[in-house]
């Protein structure tokens, strides 16, 4: 059995959507946010403190897109990912490794800088130039669905997974009201799928069930 470990609304949001897409059985583990601090014997199992952690037997993963890539490879054969002999696969490869480096990195130091740190380290100055960073970035996605329904290879693949959670952050760094109109249409149509709105309720059942409480911002 796969086990998952996720913060409500977290990065490993992604592998929680990949498996609901493929349809495969998994236990999903509530932590508060961060566990660092509020789930310290989290350490003990992942040292990074970080979430996701994926177990699956011997394997242990800690990035979230690459844990999508894992389990679409693995438990594959699916149209979720992009072959080598599919002339998007540079294009699927791009976009899976954009998705975290590129697009979810400077939501973070947005995150960090103006809601985590306490409130003399925060910095209004980091907080607006990383969102600048993030709207200038998101210019790719914004051409790349102004004339297809996904990004790439003509249909719905794990790109569009670890891209659109970057989306989904974005609604919670307040970032998301700037969205051009293409990333705009194109993040509620991966809303509508019922692989995002099974995981979205997966993750408000296991929250319930664990009683573990959304993360409540300062
Ligand atoms: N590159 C990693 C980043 C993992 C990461 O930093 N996760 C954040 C949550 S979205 C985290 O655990 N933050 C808490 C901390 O750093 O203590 C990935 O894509 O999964």
């Amino acid at each position: 059995m796969i086990t998952l470990y996720h913060c409500d609304g977290a990065r490993s949001f992604r592998p929680l959507w990949m498996l609901e897409e493929l349809g495969l059985g998994y236990e999903l583990k509530m932590l508060p946010f961060p566990p660092r601090v509020l789930a310290k014997e989290y350490l003990a199992i992942n040292p990074l403190g970080t979430i996701p952690l994926m177990i699956d037997g011997d394997t242990r993963m800690t990035e979230s897109s690459g844990i999508c890539h894992y389990l679409g490879t693995k438990y594959g054969p699916t149209p979720l990912m992009v072959g080598v002999a599919e002339p998007a696969y540079g294009a699927f490869l791009n976009w899976m490794y954009f998705s975290d480096a590129t697009l979810t990195f400077p939501q973070t130091l947005v995150l960090r800088y103006s809601e985590l740190e306490p409130e003399a380290r925060r910095s209004p100055q980091v907080a607006t130039d990383y969102a600048k960073w993030f709207h200038g970035r998101l210019r790719a996605v914004e051409a790349a669905v102004a004339a297809a329904e996904t990004l790439c290879a003509g249909r719905f693949t794990a790109a569009d997974i670890v891209i659109g959670y970057a989306l989904r952050l974005a609604g919670s760094t307040g970032l998301s009201k700037d969205f051009g109109p293409n990333v705009r249409a194109y993040w509620e149509r991966l809303q509508i799928r019922e692989g995002y709105q099974r995981a979205i309720a997966a993750e408000q059942r296991a929250a319930v069930e664990q009683n573990v409480a959304p993360w409540v911002r300062a």
